[in-house]
């Protein structure tokens, strides 16, 4: 490990310390949370370098530059219930976990709870809900919902306090949150500890082949620092006695894949987990080759936004962009796309409102601004709900969309 101020560099893999090869480096980026408020636009932000390495072991794709937590998480921009779409999603999370893992009455813990968007549900459906969020903010938000939640990072001394107060858990649940965490190991100890005999730990997480396929590279950012697969996850559990005993694939945030893992040997072991295995093996990620075509896709992807962009304001469009997602940030900043280029970001997240993004410091206003300044040109930022957010803009914005990747496109 190597010092850098606020961040450190890592020289081995965080599941089985085998060594790190280079995948791709996206330059130097502030946080992709980091919105600047009015009061801090004199202030320098931090910049950190964005640099996706993989382990020639065990092949987890994953960040070398660890920003710390503290700085990241314990005050945070991203609140999950400004996206109506994740509330559904979660919705139906809570009623089928509930019923799978058989925790009506009992102790289910979800780490990363941010404002209680799925603490909600899973008491509605009668479990005994208990969030982890070491974000104050979010934390309070959902603590002010009656919602019982702990301000802390994750861990075995956590999971023991739990275990004392309350007892073993019938389910755990960690829903984007997996990449965000450093100490992947002592996490999965934690998690054997506080899973109870025949207990569930569920988790979602952006999947890696989505990602390449997908070419989302804006999902980069200092927040994620590993980009799965299942082979991976399946060693990382195998070390603390875990076993994953189920996967899914889902649509949500470019495509994920939802894990279900048991104490070893408790459970049936889906046929699901072999086949998609032999899918991922034979993506050839080992050899490399892979991650050369995406390096050189996530070029060619800017190279077509910043045509398509500069061609439209040639033009005379005027351009403005949807859905200040921490996505868009590693976007705006990768492509140097700023207040020059567009006239605002509209989101719906209060908190992000009245704030610069990071770095390119492009407005983030209300949505209002469809209406009262409206653009020609709406680049969408948060591509990953598009199903969702065209449809319900068409009352208020009758312009184009652009779509910015796999390579950039114009939605009429
Ligand atoms: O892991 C993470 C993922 C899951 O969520 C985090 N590290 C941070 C966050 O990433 P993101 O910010 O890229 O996520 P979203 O959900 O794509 O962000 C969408 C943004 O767009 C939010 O700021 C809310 C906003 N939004 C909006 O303005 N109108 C979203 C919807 C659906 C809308 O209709
Ligand atoms: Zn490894």
């Amino acid at each position: 490990m190597t010092a850098l101020a606020g961040a450190t560099i890592v020289r081995e893999c965080r599941i089985c310390a085998g060594p790190l090869m280079p995948v791709l480096s996206l330059g130097s980026t502030p946080l992709a949370n980091a919105f600047v408020r009015p009061e801090w636009i004199d202030e320098p932000e931090p910049q950190y370098p964005l640099r996706v390495v993989r382990c020639a072991d065990c092949q987890l794709v994953q960040l070398d530059v660890v920003v710390d937590a503290e700085l990241m998480f314990r005050e945070y921009a991203y609140t999950t219930s400004a996206s109506p779409p994740m509330r559904q999603h979660f919705e139906q999370v809570a009623r089928d976990l509930v019923a799978r893992a058989k925790a009506r009455g009992k102790l289910v813990v979800e780490i990363g709870s941010n404002d209680g968007v799925l603490l909600a549900p899973l008491a509605r459906e009668g479990a005994r809900p208990l969030g982890i969020e070491p974000a104050h903010n979010q934390a309070d938000v959902a603590r002010e919902r009656g919602l019982e939640t702990w301000s802390e990072f994750f861990g075995p001394s956590v999971a023991e306090r739990i275990v004392e107060t309350k007892g073993r858990a019938a389910l755990v649940i960690a829903n984007n949150v997996l990449a965000h965490m450093a100490d992947l190991r002592s996490v999965a100890r934690a998690l054997a500890a506080l899973l109870d005999d025949d207990a569930l730990f569920v988790a979602e997480v952006p999947y890696l082949i989505d990602m390449l396929d997908g070419v989302e590279y804006d999902t980069i950012y200092h927040e994620h620092l590993s980009y799965y697969h299942l082979a991976p996850l399946q060693r990382l559990f195998a070390s603390a006695d875990l076993e994953v005993v189920d996967v899914e694939r889902l649509s949500t945030h470019g495509g994920s894949i939802r894990i279900f893992v048991g104490h070893a040997g408790r459970h049936r072991r889906s046929e699901r987990i072999q086949q998609l295995l032999t899918d991922e093996r034979a993506r050839g990620l080992a050899n490399g080759e892979p991650y050369e075509r995406f390096a050189e896709q996530v070029d060619a992807s800017r190279a077509a936004l910043l045509q398509l962009l500069g061609d439209e304001r040639t033009r005379g469009a005027r351009v403005a962009a949807y859905g200040a997602s921490a996505k868009g940030n590693t976007l705006l900043n990768f492509c140097r796309i700023g207040a020059d280029a567009l006239l605002y970001v509209a989101d719906t997240t209060p908190y992000k409102q009245g704030t610069l993004t990071p770095g390119m410091r492009v407005p983030v206003v209300a949505e209002g601004a469809l209406d009262s300044d409206p653009p020609d040109l709406l680049l969408l930022l948060a591509w990953n709900y598009a199903d969702q957010i065209l449809p319900r803009l068409r009352d208020r914005f009758r312009g184009r969309f652009i779509h910015p990747i796999p390579v950039a496109h114009i939605i009429e």
